[in-house]
């Protein structure tokens, strides 16, 4: 396939049409948003072909298809996305500059699609567009939010939350696809007639299709996001509404609606229950009707279905999607179990993202048998099979609970870790036994990032730079980057890597006082941590560090210091009460630090509130340094690591997650790594009192806790991080205290790495040189390789017709 050409008056008059006839609008009265919608569905009619030519191109060939199934997909904004990969962004930006338009507001107009947490939810998203980049047939299944993340603002410094509403205006990319609806059981019991097992449904729902279609680099291929709503059978109760009871009449609308409503604001425990569990089986087993209806409609025989199908577990969120497609093979298709568990299986594969036990899910046995009666019984029967398989101990139903790792590691035929580091934790720790029982299963596909969207579209500075050096063809085959290497020692083309990031960095500050009216000092080192916030990921260490630096800056104000921004970025769940206090400290201590004359000039701290998608597109080009400083064996992966140094940030921190890869890429001396090995993690945790030892070792620790726990930064609330403190001195489970002083003593390495400009540089230059491994098209090949087992449909890379 070949992208056609269009010349940008072409394309002013598509947009102009759409305007006109997609919005009903006049050019003299349209508002930002119309241009932004009219640009989208100008933008979006160029995607349909390739998406029409992919899907028969994918039936032709009759082969086995993807199904990626995710609680989230993390997609933020689209339209530079789309414009890139059609070759239309210059294109995109003259039409709408010809039409008096700025089209950078205009494409800040587009609200982030934020239908995830973090990292989880983005790297779904880059495997999509890495999967249509590939030509790999796929589908991404998940749930069509009506409101996505939670907006963050900060009150007095304290996080405060509120809906999110990306669905107020139209969505410009999905096609409602009424016709595509499932219906979706809860509750009820199961009854046995002449021996088969028949389900009676307590409630029911429908599952209504909304497809996205995600146009690969290029536009070679496109592949579909199908998202589903919940819909109530009946609409409408029209006998209610005639008694005058509108709000029974709304009620079922409202009750189906419930499941689809919310995000739920947490990556790492398993709160909201019911809901949650509802909205976890509601999305897979309409994902999974949907499959088996595209298969059984092309004349497709199930028992060949693993030839046919690959079914990606996103975590244990999907996990059901084993013992639903058993029950549909046996309730629907007269299977026998074993022959019904052993095809599931053959189509099944599960990705663990965590090792903490609590992100684990783990179901109260009550509750999943009130809501899924029919699935408890076949858990029965996989954990039965399992059992006389392998002889094993372990269980998926025990102590009143039922364990969503084990059923999804039993129903796999791979499970695979994100990093080298975590797939040997996994295989140590979580899994150990299921391990030994099925030794083999357990493989690693260390993650990656689209270089598409987190270096070409988010750093034109730097991505101009690059196509000068070593041409255009990176942006799909991103080890091409190496070839910047060699440059890294000639001082003109640092001296012009020098200038991209500085042009990054003023683009950051124009948009941080735009937006809140605060300052930078663009020569300053941005020193950026943007994470969701957790303890594990230790946030609380840099601020920690912060202060212990702003004491030595006023006790030595003449030594010399290298002038720092230390930017925090992220949400915390809303019922996490200790990473609630960690953002409310942050930002008083940043308060009484900005404040400081003595200081200023060395040191500030930025919180900018409501981080997203959108904001590490700005924030990681304009990065000087990474913090990536989580306590070793608890950052499964990471991915941030990887944005930050492919756009040439050298990163601080642990050996931990893709961390060690990053390293081993980047080369030692390129990296400031610090702090404890995840064996010495484990180890130090036996030692008695650790963490109250490491604060009596450290005078310039013990010091900031005082000062933090005497009310330096809470005048208005003295005791208010006692509680805090108190936790770090008593039960500092993530090891702050203990990798306090490494830390510290390597951020003063950074400081004199930073004074040497040109050394600074072309360690930055490395980074970006030798990370081209961590894109997210080398990961999908690996699982399309080691797990699929899907070739890729596109032959060769199509050319486009550019018309003189
Ligand atoms: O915390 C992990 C990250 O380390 C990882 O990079 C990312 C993608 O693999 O997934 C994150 N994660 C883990 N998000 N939710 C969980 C727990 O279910």
């Amino acid at each position: 396939m070949s992208i056609p050409y269009v010349s940008p008056q072409e394309f002013s008059a598509e947009i102009l049409r759409h305007l006109k006839h997609s919005l009903g609008k006049d050019e003299s009265h349209a508002s930002v948003y119309d241009w932004r919608m009219s640009l989208s569905l100008a933008l979006r009619d160029h995607v349909v072909d390739p998406w029409f030519a992919s899907t028969r191109r994918t039936y032709e060939a009759r082969g086995k298809r993807v199904y990626y199934l995710s609680m989230e997909f993390l997609i933020g904004r689209l339209i530079e996305d789309v414009a890139v990969n059609l070759g239309l962004d210059a294109v995109a930006e003259e039409a709408l500059s010809a039409l008096g338009q700025d089209y950078a507001a205009v494409v800040a107009n587009e609200p982030d699609a934020a239908l995830g947490n973090g990292g989880l939810g983005r790297l779904a998203a880059c495997f999509m567009d890495s999967l249509s980049t590939l030509g790999i047939p796929a589908y991404g299944y998940g749930i069509r939010y009506e409101h996505g993340l939670f907006e963050q603002h900060f009150e007095d410094g304290a996080q405060m939350e509120t809906a999110e509403t990306w669905l107020a205006q139209r969505h410009a990319w999905e096609f409602e696809r009424p016709e595509v609806s499932y219906p979706i059981n809860f509750g009820g019991h199961v009854e046995e007639h002449e021996g088969k097992a028949v389900w009676r449904a307590g409630e029911t729902v429908v599952a209504s299709a909304y497809d996205t279609p995600v146009v690969g680099w290029q536009a070679q291929w496109a592949n579909t996001l199908r998202l589903w709503a919940a819909k109530s059978t009946t609409a409408f109760d029209l006998d209610s509404f005639n008694r005058g009871d509108y709000m029974a009449a709304s009620a079922p609308e409202a009750l189906a609606r419930t499941i689809s409503r919310v995000l739920y604001p947490d990556d790492t425990t398993d709160t909201g229950k019911e809901l949650r569990l509802k909205q976890e089986y509601f999305f897979t087993s309409a994902s999974i009707q949907d499959l088996l209806r595209r298969f059984l409609s092309e004349g497709g025989d199930l028992r060949a279905l693993p030839d046919f199908v690959a079914i990606q577990l996103n975590d244990t969120h999907p996990a059901i999607a084993g013992p639903e497609l058993v029950r549909l093979l046996i309730d629907e298709h007269g299977f026998e179990v074993s022959q019904a568990i052993t095809t599931a299986r053959s189509c099944l594969a599960y990705t663990n993202h965590t090792l903490l036990p609590e992100a684990l899910e783990r179901w109260p046995e009550d509750l999943f048998i009130r809501v899924l009666p029919r699935h408890h019984r076949i858990i029965q029967l996989i954990e039965a099979a399992h059992i006389a398989a392998t002889g094993s101990d372990i269980r998926i139903l025990e102590h009143g609970e039922v364990k969503m790792g084990e059923l999804a590691f039993i129903m796999a035929h791979h499970v695979n870790g994100v990093s080298a580091l975590h797939s040997e934790l996994v295989k140590e720790t979580v899994f150990a036994d299921l391990h030994s029982d099925y030794p083999g299963r357990i493989i690693n596909q260390t993650n990656g990032i689209t270089p598409r969207r987190w270096l070409y579209s988010c750093n034109p500075p730097l991505r101009e730079l690059i196509n000068e050096t070593i041409g255009t063809t990176w942006p799909d085959d991103l080890q091409q980057l190496d070839g910047l290497s060699v440059h890294a020692k000639d001082p003109a083309f640092l001296d012009k890597f020098q200038a991209a990031k500085d042009a990054n960095k003023t683009r950051l500050s124009n948009w941080l006082q735009a937006r809140d009216g605060v300052s930078l000092n663009p020569d300053a080192m941005f020193d950026v941590q943007i994470k969701r916030i957790h303890e594990y990921k230790r946030q609380l260490m840099n601020l920690l560090e912060t202060v212990a630096l702003w004491n030595e800056i006023r006790e030595n104000p003449n030594a010399g210091w290298t002038p720092r921004v230390k930017i925090f970025g992220g949400k915390a769940a809303p019922g996490y009460v200790v990473a609630k206090q960690i953002i409310h400290l942050i930002n008083d201590a940043a308060k009484v630090i900005n404040a400081d004359p003595a200081t200023r000039e060395y040191l500030q701290i930025v919180y900018p509130e409501n981080y997203n998608v959108s904001m590490a597109e700005i924030l990681i080009p304009a990065t000087d340094l990474s913090e990536q400083i989580s306590t070793a064996g608890k950052e499964a992966s990471g991915t941030g690591n990887m944005k930050f140094a492919l756009n040439g940030a050298p990163t601080i921190g642990t050996l931990d997650g893709a961390n060690v890869e990053i390293r081993d890429c980047v080369g030692a001396e390129n990296f400031f790594l610090f702090g404890l090995t995840a064996a010495e993690v484990t180890a130090r945790r036996a030692v008695p009192e650790y963490a109250r030892r490491a604060v009596e070792a450290s005078p310039r620790l013990a010091r900031v806790l005082q000062q933090i726990e005497g009310g330096v930064f809470s005048s208005d609330d003295k005791t208010r991080y006692s509680g805090l403190v108190q936790g770090l001195i008593n039960h500092d489970y993530f090891l702050v205290t203990c990798d306090f002083d490494s830390y510290f003593g390597t951020q003063r390495d950074v400081d004199k790495a930073f004074a040497d400009k040109q050394a600074w540089t072309r360690m930055a230059a490395l980074n970006t040189a030798r990370v081209g491994w961590f894109s997210s098209d080398r990961t999908i090949s690996g699982y399309a390789r080691d797990i699929w087992k899907t070739p890729s449909l596109i032959s060769a890379r199509g050319s486009r017709q550019d018309v003189a």
